[in-house]
């Protein structure tokens, strides 16, 4: 046997080590690969909505001389809250069960001044021809119990791919700015699992969606009537 002369010999035989140790059954490598694929595509279904999105906002800056989108926010769901979802609904945990009955991997927020934009935005996205729409619940028309409000659309486009047109399912929430902050605070109030007064918080947070419905309303309201008086002055100068 040769006996090494340098110090970290130790070190050097437990890295060499590590390839055996570290044994990865190639089934494993085979779906993590697929998963890996599967999450690009729908990375690239949400490049191909926020474009859409952006473009639309360009113009109607440009008709409208104002932005009707404040903000575009997107994610690919994290693997950890897939199977949480998928079993939460006693669906298999698997790549074709998410594919199959995941709506939702690929999600979209769009957030809107007011609530007019909100209806005009998702109006002009579901009218594009490649836009098929899977399923809408308006939960600014029907407010959650809890007082949540948004509009969510689950809308299929084609992506290009070197070799296929695919059609991928994205989640767009639509919703003012006033009620992403609500839903924000109500988001951390969902996700803590021991909170302390939980029920006396939710109260208070189904009060503030109320004022911040009414405020949205207020506001939109104002914006009319400004509007409406910058018209007149426009027609009375012509
Ligand atoms: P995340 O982390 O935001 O992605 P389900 O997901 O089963 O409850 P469903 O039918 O898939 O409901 O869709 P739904 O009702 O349209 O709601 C899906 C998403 O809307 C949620 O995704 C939230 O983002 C948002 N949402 C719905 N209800 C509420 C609510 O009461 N408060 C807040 N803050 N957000 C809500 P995820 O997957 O729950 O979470």
């Amino acid at each position: 046997m040769e006996i090494s002369t340098n110090p970290n010999s130790e070190l050097d035989s437990s890295i060499v080590q590590v390839p055996d140790l570290v044994q990865v059954p190639e089934r494993m490598i085979g779906w993590a690969h697929q998963f890996q694929e599967a999450m690009m595509m729908y990375t690239c279904a949400i490049r191909e909505v926020k474009t859409k999105l952006e473009v639309l906002n360009d113009e109607l800056s440009v008709r409208n001389k104002r932005n009707p989108i404040e903000m575009i926010k997107s994610r690919v769901k994290k693997p950890m809250s897939i199977v949480e979802k998928l079993q939460r609904r006693g669906y298999p945990v698997s790549l074709d069960s998410m594919i199959e009955n995941l709506d939702d991997v690929a999600g979209i927020r769009v957030i809107c001044s007011f609530v007019d934009d909100i209806y005009d935005v998702a109006d002009m996205l579901v009218r594009q021809d490649d836009i098929r729409v899977i399923a809408i619940k308006d939960y600014i028309k029907n407010p959650k119990e809890n007082g949540y409000r948004s509009y969510h659309m689950i809308i299929e486009v084609p992506v290009f791919f070197s070799d296929k047109k695919q059609p991928m399912r994205v989640e767009v929430q639509i919703r003012t700015i006033a009620m992403d902050f609500w839903a924000s605070l109500d988001h951390q109030l969902r996700y803590k699992k021991e909170i302390r007064n939980a029920d006396e918080i939710s109260r208070e947070l189904r009060e503030c969606a109320d004022v911040i419905a009414g405020t949205d309303e207020k506001m939109l309201s104002i914006r009319k009537r400004i509007e409406h008086t910058s018209e007149q002055e426009t027609v009375a100068v012509h």
